[in-house]
């Protein structure tokens, strides 16, 4: 089997591929790029992801994009892990369901990221950050529930649901103020103990969006 590729920015959401991959036990080569530099709208990897996002990740004679689809093809391929909960499993419904709640969550991080990182300062609207982030706090509260109940979103313990949120946790301080989120917290922590998630964070890179703990709507 050819070795894996990873096409990668650091602290993004190639990371829960290049994690997933690290809890899995599998090597992969890593390409990175630049958000800001221009690379990921590059003929050659618009080749490879004609969105211009990552991840892409070359595998099994293909290359696939979005990060959803690529957990849930790693975990398919290759069960002998435990990582997903395939059809048949009673759990089936609720790793679908937190699978893709994450995405909702990341969007709504991506556009609070949008406005406060990659768009000049003077195009900012104090009107939608404020909605934006009165969003997104209303996901953590769906997740401080859960959590609040078990350690890991499924009942079985960690899963690659947990792989696709888990990732969102660490940028949530950013945009709201975790005081009322202790579950989110205490997960967080829990994540940052896996041998495999901080193998990954080794090979991630130094994230470049964040240069300040908090961004408060309420300032501008
Ligand atoms: N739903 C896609 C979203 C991919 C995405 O938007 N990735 C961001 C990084 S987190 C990106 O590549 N942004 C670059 C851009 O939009 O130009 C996924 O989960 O893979």
């Amino acid at each position: 089997m050819s070795q894996i590729r990873l096409h990668h920015v650091p602290a993004s959401r190639s990371f829960r591929v290049l994690w997933l991959l690290a809890e899995m036990g599998t090597d992969c080569a890593i390409e990175t790029y630049d958000i800001a530099g221009g690379s990921l709208r590059s003929p050659e990897y618009l080749a490879l992801n004609p969105s211009g996002r990552v991840p892409a990740l070359e595998v099994d004679g293909r290359v696939l994009m979005e990060s959803g689809a690529i957990v849930e093809y790693l975990c398919e391929t290759r069960p002998e892990h435990g990582l997903g909960r395939l059809p048949g499993d009673p759990e089936r419904a609720d790793y679908l369901q937190w699978m893709h709640f994450a995405e909702t969550q990341a969007t709504l991080v991506q556009e609070l990221n949008l406005q406060w990182i990659f768009m000049p300062a003077e195009m900012r609207s104090k009107a939608v950050l404020q909605v934006q982030a009165r969003r997104l706090a209303a996901t953590a509260k769906v997740l401080e529930a859960a959590l609040s109940e078990r350690d890991w979103l499924l009942p079985s313990g960690f899963s690659a649901a947990d792989v696709m949120m888990g990732f969102n946790v660490f940028a949530l301080p950013y945009y709201i103020k975790m005081e009322k989120f202790p579950a989110i917290t205490a997960y967080r922590a829990r994540i940052e103990e896996r041998p495999a998630y901080q193998a990954a964070r080794a090979r991630d890179g130094q994230q470049k969006f964040y240069a300040q703990d908090y961004y408060d709507p309420e300032a501008l």
